[in-house]
Order: C-alpha cells, then sequence, then structure tokens
C-alpha cells in the first residue's frame, strides 16, 4: 500500500477535507426561475470569485450545477449522461421567498435555497432528508495566476518521485452533503469493505481512518478491508432510514476522496475532487427501487447480457497452448461439469502484441475456436490498453502515424512500461481514436479470432508500472488539450467502450442487421459502464477475508447502477484449499457473473482437482447455477429496462425492518431467493436472519424456515450446505436439466417452482428471446407473468409486453411449496384446454427431500411462451 497515496500525500485533499468557508454566498438580486432550472450567481466573499449556480428539477432528482463562467469553463465529464435526461424534468413551484433565502417544491420534495452562507436542504413529505452545505465546506478553488508566495502544493507536487506539473494551478472542489436521521451510507465503489460504509471522521473532523478515495488504481494484492481506492469508481452514495432512501451522484472523474461521520442525528459525508465541475445529482427515493430507477434515468441501465455470458466461466493465467485449452474444455465433459466459456490471458499473444497469437502455442487460433464453439461453447481473449512501442506491429504504427496516442506533458507520445515493455496509450477521448479501435475487431482485421470469441480489457485504469501510484501522469494531455487528471476515472470506461462497440459491428457484420451483443469483461470503471458490459473485481486473495468481502463488494457495485459484476472465484493470488475453492463455488452460483481466475504462479486448480467430494459439490454448485440461469436472465432483464441489481443486500427488499440495514453477510438474488453463504471454514452451522413475517422455505427442503421472534435462525451444515431460502409469494422459472452448457440448454423444458405467501398467493416471471441478439430491442422477446391464486396458476404476458417470440418448449414441472393440505390431497384439474395433469408429492428443485407439502406436476406439458392457467382442487 506503499505505492498508493493516502488523503495527506495529494495537495488537493490536504487542503480542502475537512476545510471550513462561510464565505460562500449568493447574490439574491441573481437568482431567476426558469422552468426547471433556479440559476444564480455564487460568490466568495474573501476572495471575490464568482461562480454560476443552477439548480435543475427533475422528476425523482435534483442537479446541482456549480461552475466557473463561460469563460473559465471546466472539463465536463462526455458520454455518462443519458441523452433524454432533459425529458425527465419536473418545473418548481415556489412556496415562499424571503430575502434570506427561497422555498421551492418539485412533486413531494421540498427544497430551501438559503442565501448566505449558501445551504440546500431538501425533505420529503415533511422529513428532511439531506442537507447540503450545512457545515460550510463548499468551496470551488477558481481559475488565478501563478503568484510569488503561492502555497506549497499549488502548482506542483511530487509524490515517491514522481512530479505532477499542475499548469492549472489548484482546481478542486469540496463540499459536505448530510443526512439527517440516516445511519447508514453504502456505494461509492469500489472499496474492499463493508457495505455500510463505516466512519471515517470522529464528531470533531479529526481523520479516525483513511478518507474512501475514488481513484482508479491497479493495486498490487489489495487487502480485504480498506478505504483505498481500487480498479474503478463511481461517485454515488445511498443513505437511508427507515421509510426514506435518498441517493448522491457526483458526475466528475477527477481523484476524489470522501469522509463519512456519524452522530445520532446524521450521517455527514465530505466530498472533495482534484477537478471538474460540481455536477451533483440528488436522488430522491424514496426506496431503494427508486432510486435505482432515478440513478438509471440519469447515467443508463445495464446491457442486455448475452445469455452465455451468464453460465459459467473458466479462466487462469495462463492456459498454455491449444492442448491445454482442449483438455480444460474435454475434462468439463469427463467430469460432467457445465461450463460456457474458456478465456486466454496475456500470454496467448506473440509478445504482448494484443490482436495476435503466439505462433507456436497457438498455431490455429480459429479451428480451436471452432472445436470449442462446437461443444456450444465461446472463447475470451484479452485485449489490454498498452501498446507495444514496435515499429513492426501494426497497431502501433497506425496509431502513431495517426497521432492516436495520450500525449505527455511536452506533446510527445507518452511512454510507459507495462507488460509488452515500453508502450503507449491510446487516447479513447478522441472518438475517431475509439472508432478506428473498433475496427480492429472485425474479422478480416483481428485475424485468427471467429465470431466465437469474445474480449476481456485488463489494465485499463491504466496500468503503468512507471508510472506514478502504478499509473498514468496526471499532467498528460488527451484530445482538445484536457489534462488526464480530469478523466482518469473515465478512462478506463471509454477503453471498455470501444472495444464493446468493435464487437456489436463485428456482429452487424457477420449475423446483418440484428448483430449480436458484445460481451467485454472491464476491470476499470466508472458510472455508465453498466450500459458497456460486466466488470470484475480484480485480483483478490484465495482467503476466507477475499471470500468475505467479495460480496459487499459485488453489491455495493450493483447498487451503484452496474450490477453485471463478480469475484475471481477461488481468490487470484494464492491456493485455495478444498474447502475454500468449495465454498467459493457455492457462493459464486450467486454472483451475477460467475468466473474462475487464478494468477499464473498459482498451482493449477481446474473443479477436478480437489478430490472427488471437492469435485462432486463443485459440480453441484456449477449446476445449480444454471437451473437458476431462466429466472437470473429475467432480472438482467429488469436491470436492462429499469436498473434494479441484481444480488440485492437484504436493506434493499426489506428497508422497513431496520434490522437489515447493517446485513452484508447475506444477500438475495433478485426478490425471491434469499443466500446466506458459509463464508468460515470449518463451519457447521450458520446464524441467518430471515427478515420480515416470510414465509421463507429451505431452497433444500421446501419446508417452512422458523427463526425466532427477531428473525435469527441457526441453521446446521456440512460441506454440501448453502444455507439458502425461497421467499414465500415468489415463483422461480428454473431449468432442471445438466447439459454441458447453455447451447445445449436451449430446447430445454422449464420447472416453475411456486412458494406460497401466507394468503396462498405467488406471482413471478420469465423473460425469453434469443439470448444473443438485438431483435430483443425491435419487441422480439417473450415476458411471462406466472401468477397463483385461490388455487388457479396463470400465465400471461406481462402487461405491456406484447409477445412476439415464439418457442415450443414446454414446462416439465411444476413445484408448490407451502400448500396448506398434503400435497397428495390435490388434483389438478383441466382449464380451458389444457388436458387433466398427474399429482403427486416429489423432490423439490435446488436438492433432494421431500416436504409433505409440496405439490409436483410433473410433465403438464404447457407452453412456456403460451397463455394458460391451471386449477388445484382440494379432493380429500
Ligand atoms: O493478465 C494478467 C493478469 C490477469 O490475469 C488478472 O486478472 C488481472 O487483474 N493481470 C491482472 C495482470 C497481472 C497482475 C499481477
Amino acid at each position: 500500500m506503499e505505492d498508493f497515496k493516502k488523503c495527506t500525500d495529494a495537495a488537493f485533499c490536504n487542503r480542502l477535507l475537512g476545510a471550513r468557508d462561510e464565505g460562500y454566498y449568493i447574490d439574491p438580486a441573481s437568482v431567476k426561475v426558469f422552468g426547471p432550472a433556479v440559476n444564480a450567481k455564487l460568490l466568495n466573499k474573501a476572495t471575490g470569485a464568482d461562480f454560476t449556480l443552477t439548480l435543475k428539477a427533475y422528476k425523482g432528482f435534483v442537479r446541482l450545477l456549480v461552475d466557473e463562467d463561460a469563460s473559465r469553463k471546466r472539463f465536463e465529464v462526455p458520454g455518462v449522461l443519458m441523452h433524454d435526461l432533459e425529458s425527465r424534468e419536473g418545473s418548481w413551484v415556489m412556496k415562499a421567498q424571503t430575502s434570506e433565502s427561497w422555498q421551492l417544491r418539485c412533486g413531494d420534495a421540498e427544497l430551501q435555497l438559503r442565501y448566505s452562507p449558501l445551504q440546500i436542504d431538501i425533505s420529503i413529505k415533511g422529513q428532511p432528508v439531506m442537507s447540503f452545505n450545512s457545515r460550510q465546506m463548499f468551496n470551488f478553488e477558481h481559475k488565478r495566476q501563478k503568484q510569488e508566495g503561492d502555497p506549497e502544493g499549488w502548482w506542483e507536487e511530487t509524490f515517491k518521485g514522481h512530479t505532477d506539473s499542475k499548469p492549472r494551478g489548484p482546481e478542486g472542489i469540496s463540499f459536505d452533503l448530510a443526512f439527517p436521521g440516516m445511519q447508514h451510507v453504502y456505494g461509492l465503489p469500489e472499496h474492499a469493505t463493508t457495505l455500510s460504509l463505516k466512519p471515517t471522521v470522529d464528531l470533531a473532523d479529526n481523520i479516525t481512518s483513511e478518507p474512501y478515495r475514488l481513484y482508479n488504481l491497479d493495486v498490487f494484492e489489495y487487502v480485504a478491508d480498506s478505504p483505498f481506492g481500487l480498479y474503478g469508481s463511481i461517485p454515488f452514495l445511498w443513505a437511508q432510514k427507515l421509510g426514506f432512501t435518498v441517493g448522491a451522484f457526483w458526475l466528475n472523474a477527477a481523484e476524489m476522496f470522501v469522509d463519512v461521520g456519524k452522530t445520532d442525528a446524521a450521517t455527514f459525508t465530505n466530498w472533495v475532487a482534484e477537478s471538474g465541475i460540481l455536477d451533483l445529482f440528488l436522488l430522491l427515493g424514496p426506496t431503494p427501487a427508486k432510486v435505482s430507477e432515478q440513478y438509471a434515468q440519469i447515467t443508463g441501465t445495464t446491457a442486455l447480457p448475452q445469455y452465455f455470458s451468464l453460465g459459467y466461466h473458466q479462466c487462469r493465467w495462463n492456459y498454455r497452448d491449444e492442448a491445454d485449452v482442449r483438455q480444460v474444455d474435454a475434462n468439463f465433459d469427463k467430469f460432467d461439469i457445465p461450463y460456457d466459456v474458456i478465456w486466454l490471458d496475456i500470454e496467448h499473444t506473440d509478445g504482448k502484441r494484443y490482436f495476435t497469437w503466439d505462433k507456436n502455442l497457438f498455431p490455429d487460433p480459429v479451428k480451436l475456436q471452432e472445436d470449442v464453439a462446437s461443444h456450444g461453447r465461446k472463447v475470451v481473449t484479452i485485449i489490454d490498453p498498452h501498446i507495444k512501442r514496435d515499429p513492426g506491429y501494426n497497431i502501433y504504427q497506425e496509431a502513431e502515424q495517426n497521432h492516436y496516442f495520450v500525449r505527455d506533458k511536452d506533446g510527445k507520445d507518452f511512454d510507459g512500461w507495462c507488460w509488452p515493455g515500453s508502450s503507449s496509450y491510446l487516447d479513447m477521448l478522441n472518438p475517431e481514436v475509439r472508432s478506428w479501435w473498433a475496427q480492429q475487431f472485425s474479422l478480416s482485421k483481428y485475424k485468427g479470432s471467429t465470431p466465437n470469441l469474445y474480449v476481456w480489457n485488463d489494465m485499463n485504469e491504466p496500468s503503468v508500472f512507471n508510472g506514478p501510484e502504478i499509473t498514468m501522469p496526471k499532467d498528460n494531455l488527451h484530445w482538445g488539450e484536457v489534462e488526464h487528471r480530469n478523466l482518469h476515472n473515465l478512462n478506463g470506461a471509454l477503453f471498455h467502450q470501444a472495444t464493446a462497440q468493435g464487437l456489436v459491428e463485428r456482429g452487424k457484420a457477420v449475423f446483418g442487421s440484428d448483430g449480436d451483443r458484445p460481451f467485454v469483461l472491464s476491470r476499470a470503471f466508472f458510472a455508465g459502464t453498466q450500459r458497456i458490459g460486466p466488470i470484475w473485481t480484480g485480483d483478490n486473495s484465495a482467503d476466507w477475508d477475499h471470500l468475505r468481502v467479495s460480496l459487499p463488494m459485488i453489491m455495493s457495485v450493483g447498487i451503484a447502477g452496474l450490477p453485471f459484476n463478480g469475484a475471481d472465484v477461488g481468490g487470484f493470488f494464492g491456493n485455495p484449499d478444498a474447502e475454500l475453492i468449495t465454498r467459493w463455488n457455492q457462493v459464486a452460483t450467486f454472483y451475477p457473473f460467475f468466473r474462475g481466475h487464478a494468477h499464473l504462479d498459482t498451482k493449477r486448480r481446474e473443479p477436478w482437482l480437489f478430490g472427488e467430494d471437492a469435485t462432486r459439490r463443485i459440480r453441484e454448485a456449477i449446476r445449480a447455477r444454471y437451473v437458476l440461469l431462466p429466472y437470473i436472465y429475467t432480472l438482467f432483464r429488469h436491470a436492462n429496462t429499469t436498473g434494479l441489481p441484481i444480488m440485492r443486500p437484504l436493506w434493499y427488499e426489506f428497508p422497513e425492518v431496520e434490522a437489515t440495514h447493517g446485513i452484508d453477510d447475506e444477500f438475495l438474488l433478485g426478490p425471491a431467493l434469499l443466500v446466506a453463504p458459509v463464508l468460515d471454514a470449518g463451519a457447521e452451522s450458520r446464524a441467518v436472519y430471515l427478515p420480515g413475517t416470510g414465509p421463507w422455505y429451505s431452497a433444500k427442503t421446501g419446508e417452512v424456515a422458523t427463526p425466532d421472534s427477531s428473525g435469527a435462525l441457526s441453521v446446521p451444515v456440512t460441506m454440501d450446505d448453502v444455507p439458502s431460502f425461497l421467499r414465500g409469494g415468489h415463483i422461480l422459472p428454473l431449468r432442471e436439466r445438466a447439459r454441458r452448457s447453455t447451447a445445449a440448454a436451449k430446447h430445454d423444458p422449464y420447472t416453475l417452482l411456486v412458494a406460497l405467501d401466507s394468503n396462498g398467493q405467488a406471482a413471478g416471471e420469465l423473460y425469453l428471446d434469443d439470448g444473443s441478439s438485438f431483435a430483443f430491442q425491435r419487441g422480439l422477446y417473450a415476458h411471462r407473468l406466472f401468477t397463483f391464486k385461490d388455487g388457479l396458476l396463470s400465465s400471461q404476458e406481462l402487461p405491456g409486453t406484447p409477445s412476439r417470440y415464439s418457442t415450443d418448449v414446454a414446462i416439465e414441472r411444476i413445484v408448490v411449496v407451502g400448500l396448506r393440505q398434503p400435497a397428495s390431497s390435490f388434483s389438478v384439474t383441466e382449464v380451458g384446454s389444457v388436458k387433466v395433469l398427474q399429482a403427486g408429492a416429489g423432490p423439490v428443485v435446488l436438492a433432494e427431500g421431500v416436504p409433505e407439502s409440496a405439490l409436483v406436476i410433473r410433465k403438464p406439458e404447457l407452453p412456456i411462451a403460451g397463455d394458460w392457467s391451471i386449477r388445484l382442487a382440494v379432493t380429500a
């Protein structure tokens, strides 16, 4: 951690974090309201500096913009905000106006704008929820000329021998945001720490631990509990108290630090960024789902993934050669373990020249991909952003000739050290560079690639081995003479975007206008990355702490609008033993992105290498993933339409249950499945908290789980167990047949698992499409709604989703848990055109066991995408 800055090592953080200035005020004469916008002039008493302030009303959120005047405008982060944002505009209704403040209303929100010192208080339905600058920590370092005697750190600073020339001087921005009555704040990824963010300052603003840092970095062997910045940054924070969930998103891609302080009365946060502007969105919730939707309206929703990419991925640095890949591929079949994708890390290239192949190790990559594809599987290759400075390498040559590289402060192509040695870095801020890069993925340019090859972008923070903090100097220059410092945290997302665009274009060339959805995994990320593709949590370690912290990490990235993410299964560094790798796979069944991966120096660890018992258990964990895929894909459709997370904190579904607010070692997969995985070595039991009144059913046996009156339950566990619970009131679509890949299951029938609530009711959904193309965007999908009420189970279109996708796939089983009478006392009667069916007790889905109360309807032969209903009648 020595390589990385603390707040005190960064001049702007040193100056601004915790600093007060009461001198910022609004000139009352300047305040004007134009429909959705309040415009005003903001001034600083001591310096005389003036700024423009805009407060804009939208439906469900408020946007506060502060910038210098038009002649000194700062860098604004491009490409993150949704194009249709303006269509969400609301309008202000004036409530009261005095010489000291204005009171405005927009929807349920009331806002008070105080002039001097500047302060903005927001309440919803009379409840205060947010307060901006109540502690006078707002500061905006205005543009200035260098002068004799300026304080140290204004125009230059040095860290570990690297000097940042800072030609524009101090440009920091800071503010405080308080959340009255709220004890929990979440989000602000990426950090390896608890989901509910721990305080970093005490009441007197003394630092008790480092502030949370947002600065995309390649952190070698990160520790499992730390506020240090990792590979990605999303400056989006959640806060909540009973009845109110709100959010704050600062669109700013410069280095940032955030302090969190708590009192009984409120949680205080103090944010500082090195440059850029203040563009702060205050999301008014008031429920978790509303906050997700509001954030999605601002930055977009998750791209609908390729169905295959939700299966299991097998990665390793490195699968040595073609024979190794074939062997691993064959072993999955031999050991009867499904998988969808095999990955090739940097060693597959010719000297780390991406888009090339090591000719000795991979002499016939096309044949290799075709063979893997003949089993319905895909190959992923790594394409990193550092370009070897080799005049004989076509990518370098073209980029160099076209001036496509980021320049150093003196205007020369930046030369940094990375895997290939001396390297340059493409300037992805330039749209021309992005489209040139995208073209490199065409089949004719990327020699040895096929339509079954997808991509992995690593090291895109960017990682520069000999750079400050192992990254790019901040005074490097991008397109339009923009300093790297302004867009550092966006850098990786731009690269990711250009790569995904390449696969989109390739897909259109190969498959025609419906194309092929891209799959590109990225390590670095920023707000908006959800529109591009998944990320993973980087180089974790094979230990229990990293297994445990993977849950809050995945959830925190997920609630920050980027739910398609996961952690390296098994831990990247080090060697997991049979117990850890088994437990890790059992947890990862439920990760939104499920990939086994390992460092070059680790022992081989494919699922069959840990003895028979472990192989069987890992097989079960991966199979359970495939069983759940129809449900998981449906969750992704919701992420795609409205922005809901996949792996959810308990409080996300139960915000009204205060006891859930601090829990992060359990989670819900979507709304219907609660998982309390085993996260400790040698565990013989797992303490579980079940929120609400349930009923909750054991996913293993279908029996009702009975916690004590506080919701606590101790579940005995063996190495075979992953305590998980079905939430009464939900119907899950599943596919139970064991197959070698998602492609092999394409025509398999479904199971509906119906878990009744205390009124004997349930509902659930299934989203269906071709799983790979963009045809869904022109309506070629089906979205089914299943309901169970008064003994009648029905399937119909989800209202508003006319079904234009047809399939003759059927339902082969319906399992109902939670019936009040024994299962044997039911008969299934015909409704409409449906035949009389056989019914009886039988095993529940996720494992064995036959609870008396579970009714299993075998071979109902109902169409999965058709309308039907069947009635259960009590015969006894
Ligand atoms: O490309 C090699 C690795 C990769 O396997 C890993 O997943 C990345 O996070 N890469 C980092 C570079 C080397 C890290 C020590």
